[in-house]
């Protein structure tokens, strides 16, 4: 809580191409959500680099994922829209909540077992202590709730616990945050094996709906879609992939599960799959056009970056200086 607004906090990594589950699991929600409270949404750069970036591609990929967001609906003038490397409060309180974070609990994390697996050649201590640097992300701004999808369940979960860990020796210095999941898209699964989920670290391209894939790119995309051989739109276990389609469809079109099953009853998959590339067309093309078209407007861009930061900066050292004190760090001396 900050000026009597409940706070609103989550980011996003700038690597890899977006993909339609980042934006129905993460982004949509943020812009449904953000009126009433006090926002806060981060390009999370510092977590970017635990796995091995190339600096002019990091830097790009960056500043599109900050323009994205405004894209998509976020007015930068009533959300904090920045970045996080250049709010260095977010590396300190990291430092700090590592020393209260367990080895044990990190090595736990599945994000973590996951990327240790695929980068075997880089298993470096960020990507360990990565979820601690979550959590100071969550804690600096103490945030009431965080918008992510259901896979950073177990990462909100350690931010939880830190804090309660904190205030358990320090009193109450941070807010314990709750995850904030949105009614459908929580987990968009790829449409090339609906048991695993849409990422865009994914090698078949097919497997995922980028942001920026064009109208007959998504169109093909959906139409190639893994479903089955029953044959009927119904929400079941039995048919993973139809499942999939109906979560994306009711997603884009604020349609209800019941009202999507009514509209397609007895016509075949391929009437629905065309549906539901018309209705993520719909949805994406109005977004690629208002990004295009901020992206070009530099001056614009650059002014929010900065005030943006500022206000980052303003809130993030409340709380820095309530844990400075708490700690034990020394004051600076004032000179009269
Ligand atoms: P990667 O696959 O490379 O690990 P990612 O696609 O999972 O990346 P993140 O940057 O880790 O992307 O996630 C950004 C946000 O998008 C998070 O809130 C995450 O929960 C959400 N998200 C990612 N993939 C999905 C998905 N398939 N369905 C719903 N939400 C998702
Ligand atoms: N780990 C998150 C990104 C992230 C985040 C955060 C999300 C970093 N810090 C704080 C919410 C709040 C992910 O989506 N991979």
């Amino acid at each position: 809580m900050f000026d009597d607004k409940k706070v609103i906090f989550s980011g996003m990594q700038a690597t890899g191409n977006l993909t339609l589950g980042n934006y129905l699991g993460a982004l949509k929600n943020w812009v449904d959500i953000c009126e009433d409270y006090l926002t806060f949404f981060c390009v999370v750069d510092l977590h970017s680099i635990t796995v091995r970036q190339d600096p002019a591609e990091l830097r790009r990929r960056s500043r599109d994922l900050l323009t994205l967001y405004i894209a998509a609906g976020l007015d930068p003038e009533k959300n904090c829209i920045y970045y996080q490397s250049h709010v260095p409060n977010h590396a300190e309180l990291g430092w700090i909540l590592d020393c209260f974070t367990y080895v044990g609990e990190l090595e736990r994390m599945t994000q973590y077992k996951d990327k240790a697996a695929k980068h075997a050649d880089n298993i470096n201590a960020g990507l360990l202590t990565y979820p601690s640097l979550m959590a100071a992300d969550i804690l600096l701004y103490q945030a009431e709730y965080v918008p992510v999808g259901a896979d950073q369940k177990q990462h909100l979960e350690l931010a939880r616990t830190l804090a309660e860990r904190f205030n358990n020796v320090y009193g109450d210095v941070f807010t314990v945050p709750d995850i904030w999941l949105g009614k459908r898209g929580r987990k968009i699964m790829s449409l090339q094996d609906p048991e695993k989920k849409m990422s865009k670290s994914d090698e078949n391209p097919n497997a995922s709906i980028y942001l920026m894939d064009d109208p007959d790119t998504i169109r093909r995309k959906f139409k190639r879609a893994v479903t089955d051989s029953i044959g009927a739109v119904k929400y079941c276990d039995e048919q993973p992939g139809i499942r999939n389609l109906i979560d994306i469809y009711c997603s884009c079109t604020g349609k209800s599960t019941e009202e999507c099953e009514k509209e397609f009853e007895g016509q075949g998959y391929g009437v629905f799959k065309e549906a539901v590339g018309e209705a993520v067309v719909g949805v994406l093309k109005p977004l690629q056009d208002r990004f295009r078209e901020l992206s070009a407007d530099k001056d614009y861009i650059d002014r929010m970056i900065l005030q943006n930061d500022e206000k980052a900066m303003y809130y993030s050292e409340k709380t820095m200086r309530k844990v400075r004190k708490k700690i034990g760090f020394p004051e600076r001396p004032r000179l009269k």
